[in-house]
């Protein structure tokens, strides 16, 4: 692997370059040594401590059970931003396997777009190397690619953790549900599932069913105190409706919120969930736990790259300490870290509920 490649890649996104996005996708999916010290490198020098700024890609994610319609809506979505001339990298989380049967996965649909168009880029990725939650490849990608396209879709499947998985990585979350999607209403109103800042309903083509499945979404959005989630009806089939709507919804959230702010929790956020899944959760127990690494990050700059945050919880751990004497009681050990990077990952026990 070219040892500049992290490097290289870096700088052709800062150029706005997307052509470029299928070589960063091949990079940070690749789990050699070599290929994550690249990746690393890819992300610091895209990091804000290195641009002088956020990336400026709105990030933006999108998720919901199987057969609510998201793949047709990205469809759409994707044509009403590249309308407002907007770039577009849509990155979608395939369950691999499927864990549910029924007629809803009977009948797929595909994210299609103009494959001649250079501003749209979309790549899909197994979910099947991580134990729950949003692939490492994946997060790093929509760091990577915010800082040259414009808009970074990350769809994922499922109800109750995927919205909290996308959280991490999204400056805004959109939940995509179907007109009678009981489950979806009693995990919001049980709390079971994260409050979404913008909640689609999908189909709403099918007329009394969909107008009353807005009515319920906002009964269970206001039985939780929720006031700020906006909901948007939309009808991906020809003649679409409510796209409009639905991108004015994206934006206006994300001008809303502090994002270099919501960006740097995010940030430390997952700098402790790779500390854990590298290292074991031993390892993050012998550093104190949670709050100590919190502790650790919140004295850290605040526009530091995932990897440089890491390697910070690391020394606080003492694992960069490779040369310390034989014998030194440490929990972990950096010479098998290094010798098998996935073994942190492997002993993690998959974590139980969520429905996908
Ligand atoms: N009537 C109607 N059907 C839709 C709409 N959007 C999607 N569908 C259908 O719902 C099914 C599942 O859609 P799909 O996009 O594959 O859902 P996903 O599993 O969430 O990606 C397909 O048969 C679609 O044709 C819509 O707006 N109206
Ligand atoms: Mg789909």
């Amino acid at each position: 692997m070219q040892s500049d490649l992290g490097a290289t890649l870096a700088q052709r996104l800062r150029d706005g370059d997307l052509a470029v996005a299928p070589a960063v996708l091949n990079l940070v999916e690749t789990r050699t040594p070599a290929a994550r010290e690249q990746t690393a490198e890819l992300l610091r020098l895209l990091s804000p401590a290195a641009l002088g700024q956020e990336p400026a890609g709105h990030v933006v994610g999108v998720t919901g059970p199987p057969g609510a319609g998201k793949s047709t809506l990205l469809s759409e979505l994707v044509r009403s931003l590249r309308a407002q001339d907007r770039s577009v990298a849509v990155l979608a989380v395939d369950p691999s396997s499927r864990r549910t049967g029924g007629s809803l996965l009977g009948d797929r649909a595909r994210i299609m777009v103009d494959p001649h168009d250079p501003a749209v880029f979309i790549r899909s990725t197994a979910a099947a190397d991580r134990l729950g939650g949003l692939a490492w490849a994946t997060r790093a990608a929509a760091q990577a690619l915010s800082a040259a396209f414009d808009v970074v879709i990350v769809e994922t499947v499922g109800v109750g953790q995927s919205e909290t998985d996308v959280a991490d990585v999204a400056d805004t979350v959109a939940v995509i549900v179907q007109p009678g999607s009981g489950d979806v209403l009693q995990f919001l109103k049980s709390g079971i599932m994260e409050i979404p800042h913008v909640l689609v309903i999908t189909k709403s083509d099918l007329g009394r069913i969909a107008q009353r499945a807005r009515a319920d979404v906002r009964a269970a959005l206001r039985s939780v105190g929720d006031r700020t989630t906006k909901v948007v009806a939309v009808s991906s089939l020809a003649p679409a409706t409510g796209f409009d709507e639905l991108i004015s919804a994206l934006d206006a959230h994300r001008a809303g919120i502090d994002v270099a702010r919501a960006r740097r929790d995010a940030r430390r956020r997952t700098a402790v969930d790779d500390f854990r899944l590298e290292h074991g959760e031993r390892a993050l127990r012998e550093l104190g736990g949670r709050p100590a690494a919190r502790r650790v990050l919140a004295e850290t700059g605040d526009d530091l790259a995932v990897p440089i945050l890491m390697q910070e919880l690391e020394r606080a751990a003492g694992l960069l300490d490779t040369a310390a004497p034989t014998g030194t009681p440490t929990a972990a050990r950096p010479a098998d870290v290094a010798a098998s990077p996935d073994a942190g990952r492997a002993a993690e026990a998959p974590t139980a509920g969520p429905v996908r």
